[in-house]
């Protein structure tokens, strides 16, 4: 049996999610973060990517987070999905993200924003340039490179396919070495920069390599997976935390191309990574909150106005299927959406960015309740994802009105 979509004050009612952007967990909407400190306090203006698909900001924003530092955030265009803004160019002429503002004196590159960090607060566990810390940091930039020849480049025969996954493998054996060194799970005794340093790109080969390659680095390699697990611990890593639907979509523009193999355990990841079902992906593996589809609903109605505009589908066709999701989701009740609006669901489906969003499960939540509607209609895909650039996420569309 199917029931009439829920309007926009029933819908409202079904959700009390409520969050603190500036005192509260760690999030990817926040302007400014304070925990618990006076304004007067903020020292430091963080400069990064408006959709949170910078890796190297994430090294900056889960260190600030770690640390507890009161900062702003000031949001910026990637040249992969718009223009960057001009007040921008002006302070950071690269156009390069992220930077900082220290005290207002302009810092760029990551390392030497972490280090000037350090001097300014201190360090996080064992700093930049501890004699222990200097050897981890080299070896994530032999991970990050043999996984970008690994990826990045186009499958020109099998052996050659096959020795660029050794040579990725192998290195991370040397990754699980190094983790097996101290009896804890992360890289040093205590968790600390060593651990900031590697989150942003082991994230993206998690995902990257599980949806282009059929590889599951979280899974196959078991000091990685108790590192995921421990960072997963971490409210702040949560925080910061991106899914695969995300990253196998964002990381072509901004790498120059990700290759897809084309072995029969990719076609089958890469099939449940768009279409689902999301949820048990070795995207995440702590427990879902509670609260996952209430937040999925709140940023929903939050946005919904913009959610419609951008949507091809007619604004009022895309309002009436939104609110059949919707209904699905916090109901549990099926809801048939309006003829035609299949591709309109998937459209959305395949735009929600985690953490830019929402969190990771209320993502998958939304995701499924969008998918399961869609069906309803029909088995038309939305516009498909572009590859060599992401205006379809331009900023400028989203801003409000
Ligand atoms: N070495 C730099 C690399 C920073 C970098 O490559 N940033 C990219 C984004 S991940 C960027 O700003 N590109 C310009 C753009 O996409 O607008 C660092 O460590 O900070």
């Amino acid at each position: 049996m199917t029931i009439a979509p829920l309007n926009w004050t029933e819908l409202a009612a079904l959700t009390s999610f409520q969050v603190d952007l500036v005192n509260g967990l760690t999030n990817a909407q926040a302007r400014l973060r304070l925990f618990g400190q006076p304004e007067s306090a903020v020292r430091v203006t963080l400069y990064r990517d408006n959709h949170a698909w910078c890796p190297y900001c994430q090294k900056i924003w889960l260190w600030l987070e770690e640390k507890q530092i009161p900062y702003r955030i000031e949001k910026v265009t990637m040249f992969c999905y718009g223009e960057k803004e001009s007040w921008y160019k002006r302070k950071v002429p690269s156009g390069m993200l992220p930077a900082i503002a220290l005290d207002d004196r302009i810092i760029t590159e990551s390392d030497d924003i972490l280090v000037a960090l350090e001097r300014a607060f201190g360090a996080l566990g064992q700093g930049m340039e501890a004699p222990t810390v200097i050897p981890l940091r080299r070896l994530e930039r032999l991970l990050f490179r043999a996984w970008c020849t690994w990826l990045c480049y186009p499958v020109v025969s099998s052996q050659q396919e096959r020795r660029n996954r050794e040579q990725f493998v192998e290195v991370v054996g040397k990754v699980e070495n190094a983790l097996a060194a101290t009896p804890g799970p992360y890289f040093l005794a205590e968790f600390g920069t060593a651990d900031v340093i590697f989150t942003p790109y082991v994230e993206r080969m998690n995902a990257s390599l599980y949806y282009y390659k059929g590889y599951s680095l979280r899974e196959d390699n078991p000091r990685m997976g108790a590192w995921f697990a421990a960072m997963e611990s971490r409210s702040t890593y949560r925080g910061t935390q991106s899914d695969f639907h995300t990253h196998a979509h964002d990381l072509p523009p901004q790498m120059g191309g990700c290759w897809e193999n084309g072995e029969p355990q990719m076609l089958l990841n890469l099939h449940r990574v768009d279409n689902g079902p999301w949820l048990g992906l070795p995207d995440v593996m702590y427990p879902e909150p509670e609260n996952s589809r209430e937040e999925a609903l709140f940023r929903v109605i939050k946005h919904r106005s913009n959610i419609t505009r951008v949507n091809p589908a007619d604004d009022s066709l895309m309002d009436e299927a939104l609110r059949c999701a919707l209904t699905l989701m916090m109901t549990g009740k099926t809801c048939t959406p309006p003829l035609g609006s299949d591709s309109a669901l998937r459209y959305l489906r395949d735009r929600i960015n985690v953490p830019r969003d929402m969190s990771i499960y209320a993502a998958k939540r939304l995701r499924e309740a969008l998918e399961q509607t869609a069906a309803l209609a029909g088995d038309q895909q939305g516009t498909p994802i572009p590859i060599k650039h992401r205006r379809d996420q331009d900023p400028v569309h989203f801003a409000k009105s």
